[in-house]
């Protein structure tokens, strides 16, 4: 707890057991058409792949996908972190990075970032124990240094809040926080059923794999159920509207059921 509201990260050791773990990564290596033709309506940018379900869906949250948005021990870390038991569960987006040797510009291939909690066209964050999210993903492979992890900054959900309560409209700061110069990065390794744990203001950046293997991983978000900015239709989540169907609900835990909003808590 204390190691996490220090540096903003934690990796969650052993979330999901290696066989499990590999089960996952075929799932999502699967994904990858076997023409190696990629939908248009997929991301593809530096070895990083992000399948899409269907144009604008990013969130794979399938029958065979479930049992890892109610895993028991990761809703008990972050509800004991937030201090709140009645959590919602989103986002369930996957990404696969493959070796990429480009040599510039550095190791990152994304821009240092946040996906804050906070709607961009809000000035101000609130900086309240309700409004803070955590954020995170599955390693469904090994991620050995070079091997594309997330590169974070230790610390840096702290410096995020200072310099944004530091001026007016601090939640439009570093082009809303979608480039942030300046601050150095550490790449998060682990192995294949860790769990990186995430501080929704911590500055964070994918990178590129250079090594042979591919660094798989889904990403997920817990909530406050009275989280003030509404916990849904963001950029990253299912569409609105979205009901689960027979398949999903079967496989739902009583916690699942929660999570995912289909039963109140
Ligand atoms: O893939 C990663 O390591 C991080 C991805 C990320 O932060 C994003 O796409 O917003
Ligand atoms: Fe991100």
């Amino acid at each position: 707890m204390d190691t996490f509201w220090r540096d903003g990260y934690l990796l969650v050791r052993g979330v999901l057991s290696r066989q499990e773990a590999g089960h996952y990564a075929g799932l999502i290596t699967d994904l990858l058409p076997r023409d190696l033709r990629i939908p248009e309506h997929w991301e593809a940018y530096d070895g990083r792949f992000k399948p899409f379900r269907t144009p604008g869906n990013q969130t794979f949250d399938g029958p065979e996908f479930l049992p890892l948005y109610q895993n028991e021990r990761l809703y008990r870390l972050t509800a004991e972190l937030l201090g709140h038991h009645r959590l919602l569960v989103r986002d369930g987006s996957v990404a696969i990075t493959m070796r990429n040797d480009t040599p510039h510009p550095g190791e990152l291939s994304q821009d240092l970032h946040i996906d804050p909690a906070v709607p961009e066209d809000v000035d101000e964050f609130l900086f309240t124990s309700e409004e803070v999210e955590l954020g995170g993903c599955y390693y469904f492979t090994d991620v050995r240094p070079g091997g594309g992890g997330i590169h974070v900054v230790p610390g840096g959900h702290h410096i995020v809040e200072e310099q944004a309560r530091a001026v007016p409209r601090g939640r439009q700061l570093h082009d809303k926080w979608r480039n942030i110069a300046g601050l150095e990065t550490v790449e998060v390794t682990g192995e294949a059923g860790d769990f990186v744990l995430t501080h929704h203001l911590m500055p964070h950046a994918a990178s590129h794999n250079r090594r042979p293997e591919a660094r798989i991983a889904q990403f997920f978000r817990y909530a406050r159920d009275d989280q003030p900015w509404g916990n849904g239709d963001r950029p990253g989540d299912r569409p609105a509207g979205h009901h689960y169907n027979d398949q999903q609900t079967a496989v739902m835990t009583p916690l699942g059921r929660r999570l995912l909003g289909v039963d109140p808590w």
